[in-house]
């Protein structure tokens, strides 16, 4: 089932790598046609408008966009025990793992008297989108919502789709997550209209603002991510999200069921999702097709994991060794890369590109799209090369506060002026010329 790329004989270029290596993908240009129109409809008819668009697109039109607080407290009451109490450790988890992400300020004294200080000023308000669709995401709201309240955001509102099984509300099993995150504001909207929704804001059916954000978070369809890139201009996004991947560096010293098992895990998701097996032990990858196969046979979405790994994205990369397999993997990096090779640890290290590192053969990617208290939003389609998965940082911006004294000034003063005018920008250097004479500083003070 999982087609093989043989890069044995030696490593290709980065360049050629990212040729021959299975990739997919989607073609969020192709939809921009469709979902610019609705965006700006949003834009311009607020809540009617982006309800309209759920009735037109899913068939259900909650009567208000703003779920009702007893709503939220109801799911909480109704939701099982088992997950109730598995909600509650990973939260827990991911709580003690990004609180230890916080930033102090820093203060650097540049020159006596004069000093820059970076402080870290959370976000405002922030939209965070958990999708309907294949699957239900209560885990997604806790890997959204942790980090955005542990770096100090005031005002978070979490929109999800509405379910027609449901009474036009969000999953229940999302509104009882948000309800044991403290989080009291949830949209009913889903897909490209609620993007627009948190980004203009609008006035719900009921009369009730509804506050524009200033960031939106989290993963959704082609159309969110289309919605996403239209109006990130207005709205700071965290990344335009592609269909979950899976790689896995393993040598013969791995274990073929728990390879299998992990490839099929992330090929559950989506007929687009991505699974990659790098090794350098034909044995074990030929015992890993056969497993595949038979765990396939027993799976729940079976018909979904076959495509996803029947897939171009999905597939077998031999090489020559695990150090050609680490090239492998850094010009691929992936979302998610597990390492099941001996010494695990020591190849990790070496990895430069991935969204998050699995480590040995109890680490599995469920483990940390659960329970690991690591942060499961992470860049898809290569983007681990410059980017990191939603964490207490996403929320947060640097603001540089500049505090200079007269003496200060005067000591740096001769350097802005020449570069003032060597960019020939002379007023800039007057700004500071104008300060080194008695007659400007005492005028401004009288
Ligand atoms: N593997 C997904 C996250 C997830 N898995 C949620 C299960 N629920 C993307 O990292
Ligand atoms: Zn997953």
């Amino acid at each position: 089932m999982l087609a093989r790329t043989d890069l044995r004989g030696g490593v290709p270029s980065t360049a050629q790598l990212r040729r021959a290596l299975p990739r997919g993908g989607t073609d969020v240009d192709a939809v921009l046609d469709v979902v610019a129109p609705l965006v700006a409809a949003v834009r311009d008819g607020g809540a009617q408008a982006a309800l309209d668009a759920g009735e037109r697109f899913d068939r259900v039109r909650p009567s208000t966009v703003r779920v009702p607080q007893q709503a939220v407290v109801d799911a909480l009451d109704r939701l099982d025990p088992d997950v109730r109490r598995a909600l509650t450790e990973t939260i827990d988890r991911a709580r003690r793992v990004h609180a230890d992400q916080r930033r102090s300020s820093t203060t650097t004294e540049v020159a006596p008297g004069g000093t820059v200080t970076e402080k870290w000023i959370p976000v405002r308000r922030v939209g965070l989108y958990v999708p309907g669709g294949n699957a239900v995401y209560p885990s997604s709201v806790v890997m959204n919502v942790v980090p955005a309240q542990e770096a100090g955001v005031r005002s978070l509102v979490v929109a999800s789709p509405p379910q027609a099984d449901f009474g036009g509300l969000p999953h229940p099993i999302v509104l009882a997550a948000c309800a044991l995150l403290g989080v009291s504001e949830v949209w009913s909207v889903g897909g490209a209209q609620s993007v627009a929704l948190l980004t203009y804001g609008g006035t719900d059916t009921d009369g009730t603002e509804l506050e524009p954000v200033d960031m939106i978070t989290g993963p959704g369809n082609i159309y969110v991510t289309a919605a996403k890139r239209l109006c990130r201009s207005v709205v700071g996004i965290d990344s335009e999200a592609g269909p979950t991947e899976i790689a896995i560096l393993a040598d013969d010293s791995a274990d073929p069921v728990l390879v299998a098992a992990d490839l099929i895990s992330q090929a559950e998701h989506d007929v687009m999702a991505a699974s990659v097996l790098v090794t350098d032990s034909v044995d074990l990858a030929d015992a890993v097709d056969a497993e595949v196969e038979r765990q396939v046979r027993t799976t729940k979405h079976g018909e979904r994991v076959r495509t996803a790994l029947s897939g171009p994205q999905s597939g077998i990369v031999l090489v020559d060794d695990v150090d050609a397999g680490l090239t492998v993997v850094d010009a691929y990096a992936a979302e998610h890369l597990e390492i099941q090779t001996r010494d695990a640890a020591t190849v990790a290290d070496r990895v430069d590109n991935a969204g998050a590192i699995f480590v040995g053969a109890y680490s599995p990617v469920s483990l940390g799209d659960y329970c690991a208290g690591s942060n499961h939003v992470l860049p898809t389609s290569g983007s681990a090369r410059y980017s990191s998965g939603l964490s207490v940082q996403t929320f947060l911006r640097g603001v540089h506060l500049i505090d200079y004294d007269s003496a200060a000034l005067a000591e740096v003063a001769g350097h802005v002026v020449a570069l003032a005018d060597a960019e020939d920008l002379p007023a800039h250097g007057d700004a500071v010329r104008v300060r080194q004479t008695d007659s400007a500083r005492a005028g401004s003070r009288g």
